[in-house]
């Protein structure tokens, strides 16, 4: 009989094969037609399944916001750096998306696995800031360079207004907030910011929407799938920055010198 070789790969969210395209089952023309959008589609290929219409929504909500922050921050600078190094749309943009880490725009899932983690062994959000404080780690999702409770951040107060009015439960954004009333208490700038809101925010998505079991819903957390949030949303800011620098034929960048400090190990 025939012997069938195991296949090299298997895929469980796309098919192709057949007349219709489909998304984790559902064919292309319902997901247009049942107007699914891009929050649904990112439900079906990311998570495999149809997620309630308000999760779709935040979704939508996430990349419209995080979709760029300004030419100052470290993901467009370097696309416009290297847009105007000459190099094509895919290498400056890469060349932006390199710098998303714990530092900028790639907190979210550190920031979602500290609070849940730290909202499930029931400490209260005074002990987990001390804690932090004393292993001299920051607390992800918490501080921003130029937003502060006296320059709110907008993104921030929309995101935080669709999750509290939306979502079934939000014990683990409570958490969030409970631990930046602390923090802002220290200094104005440790507000929870557009990572820490979506982390917490996710965390509450996986946990109360019913269709996820906590340990898929961890292990969600744990693949990156959060961050991956960010970076969509800022991949459409950083080709905005490719093309503009481009519109503009903007020349090879120097740095000058003045900005520079020289500072020779041997003086
Ligand atoms: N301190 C965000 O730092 C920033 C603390 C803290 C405890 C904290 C910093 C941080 C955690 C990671 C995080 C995502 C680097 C940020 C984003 C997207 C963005 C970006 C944009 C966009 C800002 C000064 C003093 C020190 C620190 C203390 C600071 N953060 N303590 N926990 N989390 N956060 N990343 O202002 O006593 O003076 O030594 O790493 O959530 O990236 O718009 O720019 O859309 O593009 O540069 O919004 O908070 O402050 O590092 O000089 O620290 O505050 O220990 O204390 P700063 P630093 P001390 S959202």
């Amino acid at each position: 009989g025939l012997i069938r070789k195991p296949a090299a790969f298997i895929s469980t969210i796309c098919d192709e094969r057949g007349q219709e395209l489909s998304y984790c089952g559902v064919p292309i023309t319902q997901v247009l037609e049942r107007q699914l959008g891009v929050g649904g589609t990112i439900s079906l290929l990311w998570f495999q399944r149809e997620l309630p219409e308000w999760a779709c929504k935040f979704f939508e909500l996430v990349l419209i916001v995080t979709a760029d922050h300004g030419p100052a921050v470290s993901g467009a600078h370097n696309t416009m750096v290297t847009a105007r190094a000459g190099k094509d749309l895919i290498s400056s943009v890469v060349s932006g998306l390199l710098t998303i880490g714990d530092r900028f725009g790639g907190a979210l899932d550190r920031a979602a696995a500290d609070f849940c983690a730290a909202y499930d062994r029931g400490q209260h959000p005074q002990e987990f800031v001390n804690e932090k404080r004393a292993k001299g780690e920051l607390i992800m999702g918490i501080g921003h360079r130029v937003k502060s409770i006296n320059n709110p951040d907008s993104r921030v107060r929309e995101l935080k207004a669709f999750v509290t009015a939306r979502w079934p439960a939000w014990p683990v954004t409570r958490y969030a907030l409970d631990v930046e009333a602390i923090t802002t208490r220290k200094k104005p700038n440790l507000i929870l910011n557009v990572d820490g809101i979506v982390a917490a925010a996710m965390v509450d998505l996986f946990r109360h929407c019913s269709l996820f079991t906590q340990e898929e819903g961890n292990s969600y957390i744990n693949m990156g799938s959060i961050n991956a949030l960010f970076v969509l949303g800022r991949t459409i800011g950083l080709v905005g920055h490719y093309l503009d620098q481009k519109r503009m034929k903007q020349p090879l960048y120097r740095h000058p010198w003045d900005d520079i400090t020289y500072m020779s190990p041997l003086h």
